[in-house]
């Protein structure tokens, strides 16, 4: 079975023509002051960032990298996380999902370059930023030249680089570029940028390399001077992070990449394609913050204004922080990140808007290679235009746009524009919080386009005739003029367009509204079929690569890969309802997913067909949940905590040391049990630091005291001496003077710092216990915490409660489950019940994990879905909704939730959901 599958995929592969040519065939990368070029070829590289890491399910990383390419992406960006791949020191794990090789492989079946970025350090709202927790633990300052650092990220590098190179385009493989570090701006070490480099070219890197600088370049860019890369890039947020006020534009900036060298081309490293969502809001806030308006202003004005030639859009899939990959202070399990593929892997508006600007870029070719030139001069200066051009074939491209780019006005007014062609009066609409980019004097196909005030989405050469779509906002006037040397037949097959001749020029008049044909022919030229589109009919176009060149399909919710043989068109496509599928191939027959279809032929030349929708589904109700108690005498295992020194830039209050990662539990909850000989003591005073949103339980002689809120100190300098305090009275007659009392302490932590600052203070910033004092006590500590023995799932997945080291969270764990109680305790309760699914093969259906409302909850939980831990519903994040993937769940599943509760209460109704339905000839389990 599984050789079929892979004989399969092996021959769509074969009939694919990948934008990184097949495997095995070398290539030279090279670049100037305007782009990167292959094979003196030059590429225009629009990528968009996707992480591997935050979708634990490799089929469905094909499913992914399948809808970016599908909206004109021709790359991606991937950072590679250190701290994923390394649970301990000197150990690494690259199988299963963390097998990026097969990533890789499955970037060059898809045809898409890749920009690698493996840090070391990556910043991605990580635990800590990608850096290894165990580093934490090391004496020597981490993202500099320090010889115990480095001595720790040549581990690293010294495995992931051999990958990164095996799979350059170098080698007939899809890595374009290789970025060393993350925005290294502050606290920087020259000889540490410069060692990186000299690493990589070690290791085989012979790709240009690139960094992505921070804050549109005003801090360090290493542009120049030690450490230097040849290809420094950019990152830009102009619309800044807050998703309460998705109305609020260009609170970051212009957001116009700056040029930082001019012997390398003009690189947006990460431009904003989504949000963070700091302030609960819910991403679909962030979605709109960034949304298709934002795009079509910030994205067309960049790549006019700073003729930048590198893009990579953060995020374009942004997926989950399943297990404990989130790190505390800004983001939760959900890392959406509003992007254009939601985490439920659904396409939204934003993604019509990335095609029609994606299909663009990847087809214009003399895009790749543009200087500013003069614009045309706009009658209104409501309206402002800019251009660059071409200098070798003097294509130019205007953007125009409202001056003041914030306006929702609709202006109409005309361009005074001097094209390669001649001087022309071009009117111009723009809408509210609209861009465009105009094109003039192009050699489209086989076509001379004079200037068209529609934009071009793309174009193919079907059998000698061109294939053109052309678009506009639904209701405005549209014109495009081509050159003839004598009057062509014009054929209008669809909607209402005029057209005239003045003996050079071809202009047809038009209002974009639905899809207009026009089929012009003769006039010395090939013929063309011009498709006159809207927004929303340009968007359902897709362009796919084959061995015999690309081909346009209109219809599907989804058109994912294409292969012509022996006169067929074999289509792998979605269909979220029942509709048309319209071709425009060198072909006769139409097969998708593997069926033929009864097509027709049309007057526009194409075939077309109909397919069917997805089958409604249901899926299971939960219940019949069983129960399981955890208290803080559960179980054995414990380790002596009494080190007196620690490596952390932060000493604690308290001795001994009794931060969690030094004693090797770098993740989740952490048990501390302590004992003492009581006397008259009346408090138990405990400090905790386990970044936002964490807390811990108190418990004394197994009573339950109560809880507290850890600390975070961030940023805190100087450090806080009194973070996540909490005091507890002990009740009367608790403590029997003379005998041994015992403390219990729950931690939660939250994940580790980022290091963005290059500052060991917040990187090293401990978790767990900080100080504890009972009266005068001299207390004996024992520490439990998390253990590091699944190596498919991975260090990441699983914390210290004691179900998680008993296996309690995994399907089938034995031992007395039982009836829940009525009321649910405080403390630490599992919950576990089974269902089954039973989904049609052909159809995707996204599911979730869906709690009720419940405002006032007091209690967190763990959700695990056959043993994967997929979500950290808690207090102070908005999600109700964890995502499971496809791959983690299967036919018979276990869910278990691990609930940590600071009161007795009720647990919120707990159910599955369906946040999609798709049908898809696809095989993604
Ligand atoms: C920049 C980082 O490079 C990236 O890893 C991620 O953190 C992103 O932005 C925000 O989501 S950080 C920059 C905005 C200061």
């Amino acid at each position: 079975m599984r050789t079929l599958r892979t004989l399969l995929a092996l021959l769509m592969v074969l009939g694919v023509a990948a934008t990184p040519a097949a495997a095995s065939e070398r290539h030279d990368v090279a670049y100037d002051r305007y782009s990167l070029t292959v094979d003196g070829q030059r590429v225009l590289l629009w990528s968009g960032e996707f992480h591997y890491f935050r979708l634990p399910s490799p089929e469905l990383w094909r499913d992914v990298l399948q809808k970016i390419k599908a909206a004109g992406f021709n790359g991606v960006s991937l950072y590679f996380h250190w701290g994923y791949h390394s649970p301990a020191p000197g150990v690494y794990d690259f199988s299963g999902v963390r097998d990026v090789d097969r990533l890789l492989r499955m970037t060059e079946e898809t045809g898409l370059y890749v920009v690698a970025r493996p840090g070391p350090y990556i910043n991605a709202e990580t635990t800590g930023g990608g850096l290894p927790a165990w580093l934490k633990t090391t004496e020597g300052r981490a993202r500099s030249s320090d010889p115990t650092y480095t001595a720790a990220y040549r581990e690293w590098l010294s495995r992931i680089n051999p990958i990164l190179a095996r799979h350059q385009v170098t080698r007939g493989g899809s890595v374009i570029a290789y970025n060393v570090e993350n925005e290294y701006a502050v606290n920087v070490d020259p000889l540490y940028m410069e060692q990186l480099q000299q690493k990589a070219r070690a290791d085989g890197i012979d790709v240009p390399i690139t960094h992505n600088a921070c804050c549109n370049a005003d801090l360090a860019n290493w542009s120049s001077g030690q450490g230097a890369v040849q290809i420094p890039g950019v990152d830009d947020y102009p619309n800044g992070f807050d998703c309460q006020n998705p109305d609020t534009w260009g609170a970051w900036g212009e957001g116009v990449t700056r040029r930082l060298r001019d012997d390398a081309p003009v690189y947006a490293a990460e431009y904003q394609a989504g949000a963070i969502d700091g302030a609960n809001a819910g991403y679909e806030g962030c979605r709109e913050l960034t949304g298709p308006d934002f795009m079509k202003v910030y994205y067309k004005s960049n790549v006019i204004g700073s003729g930048a030639t590198m893009f990579g859009y953060y995020m374009t899939f942004g997926g989950t922080n399943w297990g404990w990959l989130p790190q505390p202070n800004d983001v939760y399990t959900s890392y959406d990140y509003g992007s254009a593929i939601t985490e439920s892997r659904g396409l939204t508006a934003k993604y019509d808007e990335f095609k029609r600007q994606g299909l663009f870029m990847t087809t214009v070719a003399p895009l790749a290679k543009t200087d500013p030139g003069p614009a045309p001069v706009s009658a209104d200066p409501a309206v402002f235009a800019q251009a660059r051009v071409n200098p070798d074939t003097g294509t130019q491209f205007v953007l125009v746009r409202h001056a003041d780019r914030k306006t929702s006005a609709d202006v109409s007014t005309t361009l005074a524009w001097s094209t390669p062609d001649g001087a022309h009066q071009v009117p111009v609409r723009v809408g509210g919080r609209d861009a465009k980019i105009l094109v003039a004097g192009y050699d489209l196909g086989g076509q001379r386009l004079v200037w068209s005030n529609s934009e071009i989405l793309t174009h193919v050469t079907v059998q000698g005739r061109d294939v053109a779509v052309l678009y506009g906002r639904e209701g405005e006037q549209g014109s495009t003029v081509l050159r003839y040397s004598s009057k062509p037949r014009v054929r209008v097959l669809d909607g209402a367009v005029r057209s005239s001749f003045d003996g050079k020029d071809l202009k047809l008049d038009y209002t974009h509204s639905g899809l207009a044909r026009v089929l012009v022919s003769g006039g010395g030229r090939p013929p063309v079929l011009l498709l006159l589109g809207t927004d929303q009919t340009a968007a359902e176009f897709w362009r796919l690569d084959t061995a015999k060149g690309p081909v346009l399909v209109r219809g599907t919710s989804l058109a994912r890969s294409a292969a012509i043989s022996g006169g067929r068109l074999e289509l792998e496509a979605d269909m979220d309802e029942a509709g048309e599928v319209e071709t425009f191939a060198p072909v006769s027959r139409l097969v998708v997913g593997g069926r033929l279809v009864p097509a027709r032929r049309t007057a526009s030349g194409s075939l077309v067909g109909k397919l069917a929708g997805p089958r409604p589904v249901t899926l299971p109700v939960l219940s019949q949940w069983q129960y399981r108690a955890e208290s803080p005498a559960s179980g054995s295992g414990w380790t002596v905590a009494d080190k007196t020194t620690t490596a952390s830039p932060i000493k604690p209050k308290t001795l001994p040391v009794l931060y969690s990662d030094e004693y090797g539990f770098h993740h989740g909850n952490v048990w501390y049990r302590g004992t003492f000989t009581a006397g008259a003591e009346k408090t138990v005073s405990v400090n905790a630091i386990t970044g936002r949103r964490g807390n811990y339980l108190v418990w004394l002689n197994g009573r339950y005291l109560g809880s507290a809120a850890g600390g975070t100190e961030a940023d805190a300098e100087p450090v806080n001496p009194d973070p996540g305090r909490g005091d507890f009275a002990i009740p009367d007659g608790l403590l029997k003077p003379g005998s041994t009392a015992t403390l219990s302490v729950l931690v939660t932590n939250m994940g580790h710092n980022d290091n963005w600052t290059a500052d060991d203070v917040r990187f090293k910033q401990p978790r767990g216990l900080y100080g504890v004092t009972v009266g005068d006590a001299r207390i004996s500590w024992q520490i439990r915490g998390s253990r590091y023995d699944d190596v498919e799932r991975g260090s990441l997945n699983t914390g210290g409660l004691y179900g998680e080291l008993a296996g309690w969270h995994l399907p089938g764990s034995g031992g007395r489950w039982s009836q829940p109680p009525a009321s649910m305790p405080a403390g630490v309760s599992w919950y576990r019940t089974t269902f089954g699914l039973d989904l049609p093969e052909d159809q995707d259906v996204p599911v979730a994990v869906r709690f009720g409302e419940q405002p006032d909850r007091k209690y967190r939980a763990f959700v695990f879905v056959n043993g994967w831990n997929v979500g950290h519903y808690m207090t102070g994040a908005p999600q109700r909704d964890f995502v499971v993937p496809t791959g983690v769940l299967r036919r018979s599943n276990t869910i278990v939730l691990a609930v940590v509760a600071t009161e007795p209460g009720e647990l919120a109704p707990v159910s599955l959901v369906a946040l999609g339905n798709h049908r898809t000839s696809a095989h993604l389990r």
